[in-house]
C-alpha cells in the first residue's frame, strides 16, 4: 500500500515552475509613510505566512535563489517596525526566498556597521545554504516593487535615489543604505572591512573593494530605486570617523588582510521571532 501511495502523490504533485523574472503581482510605485502608529502585532497580523525567525518561501514557484537579507543594528526598534511592515509584503510579492537577519551589537561602545554586516553573512550562512546577501539599514524603505531584492551579475546597489539625497545618487561611487552581493562576489572582495568604527568610510571601501577586484556597480532605473528614509538624528556612539578619508586610500593594501578573513566577534544571544531572527553580538571597540 505504501507503494501506491507513493505513485499517487508523484503523479497530483505537479513540480513547481521557475519564478518568473518579473513577478506579475508587483504593484510599481508605493505610498511609504511613517506618521501611522506600527506595532508588531500588526505586522505579524499582517504577514501570516512569514515562517519563524523572519523566513519565507514562495509557495508557487522554485525560487532561483535563497536571499539572506542582513540589518546592522542597535536601539533601532521603533524604525525595525516599519521596516517590517513594508517589507516583508513587497518581498512576498517579488517572488524572493528570504531570510530576515538583525545583528544587534551588544553594548554602548562604537558602532561597527560593516563588521555587523560581515557577522550576518557568516550567521546567515549558518543556518542555510544563502546564494545572496542583502545588506540593508533600518531605515531605509524601497518605494517601488520593482526594485527586485535578489543578486545580479555584478554587485547590486539598490537605493540610488533617496529622499534625503534629493532622489538622486549623491555621487557617482556611492554604494550606502541597501546593496546586494552573491556569496561568490562577496567572497570574492574578501567581506566588508571591520575596522570602520563609527559613521561613514566603510560603504566607499567596499565600493573600492569591489572595482579592485574587477567587478562594476549594477544599479536599478533611477525612477525604481526610490527610497523613503525614516527621519532621525544622529545615534549615540556613532561620531563621524574622523579616519576614513585616509582610510579609504588604502583599501587596496587592507583589503587582504581585513575582510571576512580576520573576523572576530562572540554571539551573545540569538533568538527567532515571528518576523525576523534576531543576533546580538558582542564585537569587541575600536583599537
Ligand atoms: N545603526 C543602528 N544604530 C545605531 C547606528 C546605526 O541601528 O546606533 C544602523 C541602522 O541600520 C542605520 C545604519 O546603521 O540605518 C546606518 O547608520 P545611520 O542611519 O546613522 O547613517 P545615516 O547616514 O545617518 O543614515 C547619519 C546621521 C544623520 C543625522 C541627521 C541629523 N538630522
Amino acid at each position: 500500500p505504501s507503494a501506491k501511495l507513493e505513485l499517487n502523490l508523484t503523479l497530483t504533485e505537479k513540480p513547481l515552475l521557475p519564478c518568473p523574472d518579473a513577478p506579475p503581482g508587483l504593484v510599481g510605485r508605493l505610498l511609504i509613510e511613517f506618521s501611522s502608529l506600527m506595532s508588531m502585532e500588526r505586522v505579524q497580523r499582517e504577514n501570516p505566512d512569514v515562517t519563524e525567525g523572519g523566513r519565507y518561501v514562495p509557495p508557487d514557484c522554485q525560487p532561483k535563489e535563497k536571499v539572506a537579507i542582513i540589518i546592522p543594528f542597535r536601539h533601532r526598534e521603533h524604525h525595525l517596525k516599519y521596516w517590517l511592515h513594508y517589507l516583508h509584503p513587497i518581498l512576498r510579492r517579488q517572488k524572493v526566498a528570504y531570510g530576515i537577519y538583525i545583528i544587534n551589537q551588544f553594548g554602548e561602545d562604537t558602532f561597527n556597521r560593516a563588521k555587523l554586516l560581515n557577522i550576518g553573512f557568516l550567521e546567515a550562512m549558518k543556518e542555510a545554504d544563502y546564494d545572496c546577501f542583502i545588506f540593508s539599514d533600518v531605515d531605509l524603505i524601497p518605494m517601488d516593487d520593482r526594485n527586485l531584492y535578489h543578486c545580479y551579475e555584478q554587485p547590486r546597489h539598490f537605493a540610488i535615489a533617496m529622499d534625503k539625497f534629493a532622489f538622486r545618487l549623491p555621487y557617482a561611487g556611492y554604494f550606502g543604505g541597501v546593496s546586494g552581493l552573491s556569496k561568490a562576489q562577496f567572497l570574492k572582495i574578501n567581506g566588508f572591512p571591520n575596522e570602520y568604527w563609527g559613521w561613514g568610510g566603510e560603504d566607499d571601501d567596499i565600493y573600492n573593494r569591489i572595482t579592485h577586484n574587477g567587478m562594476k556597480i549594477s544599479r536599478p532605473d533611477i525612477h525604481v530605486g526610490r527610497y523613503r528614509m525614516i527621519k532621525h538624528e544622529r545615534d549615540k556612539h556613532n561620531e563621524p570617523n574622523p579616519q576614513r578619508f585616509t582610510k579609504i586610500q588604502n583599501t587596496k593594501m587592507t583589503m587582504k588582510k581585513d575582510g571576512i578573513n580576520s573576523l572576530h566577534y562572540r554571539v551573545i544571544h540569538s533568538a527567532k521571532y515571528p518576523m525576523y531572527t534576531n543576533i546580538t553580538v558582542d564585537i569587541g571597540k575600536p583599537p
